[in-house]
């Protein structure tokens, strides 16, 4: 395949023996990612987060930008073992802490969904998540959701733009 273009999403909330805190294992996955077939282009920096979902522990999260040969699955396959290294366990319930969690947020060519293996690009969730969306649109503010037609920027500023007063309170 020819090379592509990847935006892929990083958090961790779980300190590693080795890796240190979540913030440094953010780092040293950027740099794991470097490898053979994959070659990082720009990296965001590094916000800490709030938790969505069970967990009680704040998260680091960042995102890349990589261009790649690699067909969609075989990516994942490849973030999958780079999870493994930082000593992701898998088992357990969805969401849990971990300490790295890699997600495919976009793809340069478009949609992808695929059952075997499980796999939705854009990421589902990207439009909702400012922890996403942040680093994604700070390294790639001119990308366009092919879902809305909107970029990055329009939709990280639409997530995060102060909402309207509500009818009723404005009444009061
Ligand atoms: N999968 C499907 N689409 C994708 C994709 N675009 N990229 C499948 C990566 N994987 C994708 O994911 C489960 C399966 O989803 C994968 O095996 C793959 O086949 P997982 O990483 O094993 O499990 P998970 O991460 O527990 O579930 P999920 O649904 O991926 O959760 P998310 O969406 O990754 O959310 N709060 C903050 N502040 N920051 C965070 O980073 N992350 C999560 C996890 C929850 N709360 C958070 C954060
Ligand atoms: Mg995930």
């Amino acid at each position: 395949m020819k090379p592509s273009l990847y935006l892929i999403g990083i958090g961790s909330n779980q300190r590693h023996p080795l890796a240190g805190d979540p913030r440094r294992i953010v780092a040293a996955a950027i740099e794991a990612l470097e490898m053979p077939e994959i070659d990082v282009f720009a990296h965001s920096r590094v916000i800490t987060s709030a938790p969505l979902g069970p967990s009680a522990r704040r998260y680091a999260n960042a995102a890349i930008l990589v261009s790649s040969p690699l067909s969609p699955s075989d990516m994942l396959d490849r973030l999958h073992a780079v999870e493994q290294h930082f000593g992701r366990d898998r088992r357990g319930a969805r969401w849990r802490a971990r300490t790295l969690d890699l997600d495919i947020l976009a793809w340069s060519e478009g949609m992808w969904v695929s059952d075997s293996p499980a796999l939705a690009i854009p990421h589902p969730a990207l439009r909702y998540r400012t922890f996403a969306l942040g680093p994604a649109a700070e390294i790639a503010p001119t990308w366009r959701d092919p879902l809305t037609g909107l970029t990055l920027r329009q939709l990280f500023h639409r997530l995060t733009r102060p909402k309207p007063l509500d009818r009723r309170q404005a009444a009061h």
